[in-house]
């Protein structure tokens, strides 16, 4: 999600359809194949496009006509406008013996003394029980806790209080069977070089020129890979590493979670490897890649230049001085302050982008050693050398700015080559990476953000230390100890924000969807590596509100649940009139970084208006980056505590 979107106001314009090709573009089932669909109303449109495209002027035409075709408002449930009360729950559903809560937002004062739970022929099966009234929270007047934790028999529910009803809500052993492997389908929708929605290149030619080095400046360097950020096309160091890294975690914790039914290239058909491992693989080359001499570490390729066209990435028209539709440039990490133009970042050192890339490289040479020897030491190899770059040069390297002032504003580094050395030590044992990591982890014991009320981008990332986790997996006792207290005041502080009817502390930031699954990744670790479940409440609060128990009673992830987003800001999907699949958006932010943001118009009536009334906003719209825009690093950092709740996920559950 890249800061600047001045860009923005073409969205809806079409420009890009009219230099669309379209030879390479797959039909409705294979669309259905890579996890995407296409909305109803549109399927006879592709359809259409799809029989004639042997003519190009016709596809044109067509394609014209697709790009342009407005996407279908949010479907599923009305979200209850003219209703005064609204019973929000986790629409991906409920685990048997976990705690059970769904939340009303009532619009006006009102008193709601009793709720009941009621199966599919409308019997009650649980109640009247009384509900918990928890004060105002942003547009609800009133907010209510409703605990069903006594409901334990699986089946399909509703919730019913006063005259208002829940969506139907299911709770069983496998109600997330599955969640974390459609995660994946954004990432494949999201890669660059061949790209799988695209059966085509992208960006295969144009990556990159060096830019910002002391000497080498102009010198072609093959980059082709990876994922774009977002919407936009640029692509980081640092998110791909932390995205690469939570995909591998999530695997080596949980691997009955995931299934293999892509290829290596991201086209449907099983190659004997978990489609996660693929496409972490995907990940890791390309930081192979970024990192191609010892001491020349490659962060961000291209710039918000980019943000002068809204096209798909297979025909990205970005200019960068050297023509329309022609190469990117690729930014070192330099340990200075960055940015070709009038903007600067405040880069220190190359720390946090070096740890970042130690830790996803010995992450993958344990996950490739049996599968892969000659890969797996190749990254093991890199893993050494960039930690040792980090190491010599402590500091932050942030993300370039151009035309623009926004960059990603990273201003911590010792959680990044914390985590680079508790892999390392996983990885070699030797004794040196374990001291060095808990010297790393006393520099930062709490991610900074946590108790805050706001940060900057990307101030505090990413937005739990994974390191503390590898620690207490690896370290002697009192390393396990020290660093379960360091995890417990980082969860204390946000639970101290948390005395609101939804139970969310943190800072309605930008990404906040982001903040939400990390907090519930560390209360998750804290779980396990204390038996202490003084946070539970609050890590299951926090899932429930990215799957619906917010008050919009959205799902923040295209495609789980009921009611999610339909209008993402994403240019594929409105270019191409497609319905993603498996993206996290944004999510809510403060009012006033939504009022102050550049660039954002929505673009159609807001059917959530009676809820955007309070101090945060949420906006399905294709206009609104800041609330709606799927991010692939935020999806990424998901698949973790998704993984985990899936049925037979692995020995720790
Ligand atoms: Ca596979
Ligand atoms: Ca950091």
């Amino acid at each position: 999600m890249a800061p600047d979107r001045s860009w923005r106001s073409r969205v809806g314009r079409c420009r890009a359809a009219r230099r669309s090709r379209t030879g390479q573009r797959p039909s409705g089932r294979a669309w259905a194949e890579l996890g995407l669909s296409v909305p109803h109303n549109t399927t006879a449109i592709v359809h259409n496009t799809t029989a004639i495209v042997n003519t190009t002027a016709v596809v044109v035409l067509a394609l014209l006509i697709v790009a342009c075709h407005r996407l279908p408002r949010p479907s599923g449930p009305a979200p209850q406008a003219a209703a005064t009360i609204a019973i929000r729950v986790n629409q991906v559903g409920y685990l048997l013996d976990a705690p059970k809560v769904a939340v009303v937002c009532a619009l006006e004062s009102r008193e709601i003394a009793r709720f009941r739970v009621v199966d599919a022929r409308n019997r009650t099966v649980f109640g009247p029980a009384a509900t918990r009234a928890t004060g105002p929270f942003g547009p609800c007047a009133a907010t209510y806790r409703l605990d069903f934790s006594g409901v334990r028999e699986a089946g399909v529910y509703r919730i019913v209080a006063d005259d208002a009803s829940s969506l139907p809500l299911r709770i069983g052993r496998d109600v997330y069977h599955g969640a974390a492997d459609s995660l994946l389908a954004y990432l494949r929708e999201q890669r660059s070089g061949y790209n799988p929605v695209f059966r085509d290149s992208v960006h295969q030619r144009t990556d990159a020129i060096l830019v910002d080095h002391s000497t080498r400046s102009g010198a072609f360097i093959p980059v082709s890979g990876g994922w774009a950020d977002a919407s936009d096309y640029l692509q980081y160091g640092a998110t791909t590493a932390h995205a690469t890294t939570m995909l591998l975690l999530a695997y080596r914790d949980h691997p009955g979670a995931f299934s293999d039914r892509y290829q290596a290239n991201g086209l449907p058909g099983a190659n004997g490897i978990a489609d996660v491992l693929d496409e972490a693989r995907w990940g890791l080359e390309w930081l192979l890649e970024m990192y191609p001499e010892d001491d020349l570490l490659l962060n961000q390729l291209g710039d918000d230049r980019d943000h002068a066209f809204w096209d798909v990435p297979a025909h990205d028209s970005s200019d960068y001085g050297w023509g329309r539709g022609g190469r990117r440039p690729v930014y070192p990490c330099t340990g200075k302050p960055q940015g070709l133009f009038n903007y600067k970042n405040r880069s220190t050192g190359l720390a946090s982008t070096a740890g970042k890339y130690a830790a996803a490289f010995a992450l993958g040479a344990g996950a490739f050693r049996e599968r892969d020897r000659a890969f797996a030491r190749r990254l093991a190899a890199k893993a050494r050398a960039v930690y040792a770059l980090g190491a010599a040069h402590p500091g932050v390297c942030q993300t370039a700015p151009a035309r623009s002032p926004y960059f990603y504003e990273e201003d911590d580094w010792a959680d990044d080559m914390e985590l680079g050395a508790a892999e390392l030590y996983a990885l070699t044992h030797e004794p040196f990476y374990l001291t060095a990591a808990l010297q790393y982890a006393a520099l930062e014991p709490v991610s900074p953000w946590m108790g805050q009320d706001t940060a900057r981008h990307y101030q505090w990332y990413p937005w739990h230390n994974n390191g503390h986790y590898e620690i207490w997996r690896e370290g002697p006792d009192s390393a396990r100890r020290l660093v379960a207290e360091y995890y417990g005041r980082g969860l204390n502080a946000v639970a101290r924000r948390a005395d609101n009817g939804f139970r969310v502390g943190i800072p309605f930031i930008w990404c906040s969807n982001n903040l939400l699954a990390s907090f519930a990744t560390q209360a998750r670790f804290y779980r396990r590596m204390t038996g202490d479940s003084s946070y539970l409440e609050y890590e299951t609060a926090a899932l429930d509100w990215l799957f619906g128990t917010n008050p919009w009673g959205v799902s923040m992830v295209i495609g789980l649940g009921t009611t999610y987003p339909r209008t993402p800001h994403s240019v594929v999907a409105q270019q191409l009139g497609l319905q993603l699949s498996g993206g996290l958006v944004d999510g809510p932010v403060y009012r006033s970084i939504f009022e102050h943001l550049q660039g954002i118009r929505l673009l159609a009536a807001d059917v959530y208006a009676p809820f955007n009334t309070g101090f945060i906003v949420y906006h399905d719209d294709v206009g609104d980056y800041s609330t709606n825009e799927p991010i692939m690093d935020g999806t990424a950092n998901l698949a973790y505590v998704l993984a985990a709740r899936a049925p037979g996920a692995g020995p720790e559950d």
